[in-house]
This record gives structure tokens, C-alpha cells and sequence, in this order.
């Protein structure tokens, strides 16, 4: 059952906006020099500014966010290749989170903030943060402990082509998740759980959409110009 994804118009004015201006202006402008801020961990009052992307499975999180920390000083930060990598460490959690991963579930925020967490007390930032949250109970978990969500980047493609996309990869990505049967459960978990999410942000005022369904280039110039719209935007690279 494939079907193209739209989100539902805005329909309450920003709820949160007033939640946005809470770095001292010695942060803000070291953050605007796209220079370093004092880890967010140690000195809560600094936090750096985090760029969240989403989008459905193949709509181009990854492509995009890689273009990014080309040419603008932000940190990645993939959720789904951190939980991957704890997958990859043979521990036990990876055990149970490849399941996860396989039948395209969520796994607990619990362990995807505190993957999260730790990496984001190991760099400075600013963040993109791809993938993450997808689910209210992860948006939740995160706005708890690490700040809430200012700026969410939306990019919108439509189910046919994200999966064209996905099962072209599945050739040689070796993502158990990469393959038809996977791929449809990806779809309905991001409608049930991830899009409410998406919708409670567009609630904010905080939601900028994108549609992606074109080349990675084209998307990427219309990427660069969203990003300026976040409440304290970083500068290109010199
Ligand atoms: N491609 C990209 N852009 C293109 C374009 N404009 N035109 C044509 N082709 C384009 O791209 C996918 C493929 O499309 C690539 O081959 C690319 O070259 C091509 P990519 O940039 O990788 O898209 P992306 O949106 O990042 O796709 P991905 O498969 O990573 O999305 P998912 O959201 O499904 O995967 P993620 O890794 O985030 O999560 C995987 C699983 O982990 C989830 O299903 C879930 O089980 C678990 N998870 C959690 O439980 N919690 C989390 O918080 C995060 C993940
Ligand atoms: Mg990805």
C-alpha cells in the first residue's frame, strides 16, 4: 500500500518560540562564528544548537546531512548508526536493538537518548540529528533531559520513490532492513509513530519542510536555504 506522505497544515500558532532564546549572547555569537561552545553537558546554560532531520525511510537524511558537515561546522549525529554500531559491538543490547531494526519497530528511547547523550557530551556542536525522534515517547525522553526540539527539518518524499531508493541501496548495503519486506513495515511504523510526532511539532511552528523527491543537489540547495531559518543559524564554512 503505497501512498504519498503529507503532513497536516500548521494549525496552531508556535507554542515554543519563547523556548528558543535561552543561550547567553557569548554563546550565541560563538555559535553564529560557526566557532566552539562549551560542551552543552557541562554548562547547561550553553547549550548548542541542534538541527533535527526527518523524513521517511530513503527520503535522503543521510545524503543531505553528509553535505551539510561539508560545508557548515556541525556534528552528525545518526541515530540509526549509533544504534547500528551498538548492533556491531556484539553487546547485548545489540542483540535485541538488530531485532528491533529488522521488524522496523522503535527501539526504547531509553537507549537511543542515552546513545545520544554520550555522544553528544563527547563534541561541541552544533548537531544534526538524523533520524531521531520517532516516536512522542522519544521526543519526550530527549526534550527531558537534553533541551527541547527548536528546529526540525522535514524532507517529504513520496513512498514509490523512497522505496525505488531503499531497495536500489538493499543491492549492496547489507542493511538488514534494506529489502521489500522490511521496507514496508519501515513505512507504517514512520505513519503510526513518527508522524504524530511530526505533527505535534508543526503544532510549535517548528516543522520546515522540504520536498526531496528531487536530485540530491537540487535538494540540497533547497535544504541550504531552510537551515537559515533556524533561531540561531550557523554560517557556512570559510
Ligand atoms: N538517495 C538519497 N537522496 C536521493 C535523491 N535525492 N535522489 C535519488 N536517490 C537518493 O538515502 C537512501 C538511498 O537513497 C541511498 O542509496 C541514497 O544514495 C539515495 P539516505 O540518505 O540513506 O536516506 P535516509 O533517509 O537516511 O534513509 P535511511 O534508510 O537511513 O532511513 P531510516 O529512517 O529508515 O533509517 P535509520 O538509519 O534512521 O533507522 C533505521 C532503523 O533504526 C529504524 O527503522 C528503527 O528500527 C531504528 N531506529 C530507532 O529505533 N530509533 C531511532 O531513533 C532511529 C532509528
Ligand atoms: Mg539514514
Amino acid at each position: 500500500m503505497l501512498q504519498l506522505l503529507v503532513l497536516q497544515p500548521a494549525l496552531l500558532a508556535s507554542r515554543c518560540c519563547a523556548r528558543t532564546a535561552t543561550s547567553s549572547s557569548r554563546a550565541a555569537a560563538s555559535v553564529l562564528r560557526g566557532g566552539a561552545v562549551p560542551s552543552m553537558l557541562a554548562v547547561t546554560e550553553t547549550k548548542p544548537a541542534i538541527y533535527f532531520v526527518m523524513g521517511g525511510p530513503g527520503s535522503g537524511k543521510g545524503t543531505q546531512c553528509e553535505k551539510l558537515i561539508e560545508s557548515y561546522g556541525m556534528v552528525h549525529l545518526s541515530a540509526g548508526d549509533l544504534l547500528r554500531a551498538e548492533v556491531k559491538s556484539g553487546s547485548a543490547e545489540g542483540k535485541k536493538i538488530a531485532k528491533i531494526i529488522e521488524e522496523g519497530k522503535i527501539v526504547v528511547s531509553e537507549t537511543t537518548v542515552g546513545l545520544l547523550r554520550k555522544a553528544m557530551s563527547q563534541a561541541d556542536g552544533p548537531f544534526l540529528i538524523d533520524g531521531f525522534p520517532r516516536s512522542m515517547s522519544n521526543l519526550q525522553a530527549f526534550e527531558a533531559e537534553l533541551g527541547p526540539c527548536e528546529f526540525m527539518l522535514f524532507l517529504e518524499v513520496s513512498e514509490e520513490e523512497m522505496e525505488r531508493r531503499l531497495l536500489k541501496r538493499g543491492v549492496s548495503s547489507g542493511r538488514s532492513d534494506d529489502n521489500a519486506e522490511s521496507i514496508i513495515k519501515r513505512f507504517r511504523t514512520f505513519v503510526s509513530e513518527s508522524m504524530p510526532v511530526m505533527d505535534e511539532l508543526e503544532r510549535r511552528g517548528v516543522v520546515h519542510k522540504v520536498n526531496a523527491e528531487a536530485g540530491p543537489d537540487e535538494v540540497y540547495s533547497r535544504v541550504c536555504e531552510t537551515i537559515g531559518r533556524h533561531p540561531r543559524p550557523v554560517l557556512p564554512k570559510e
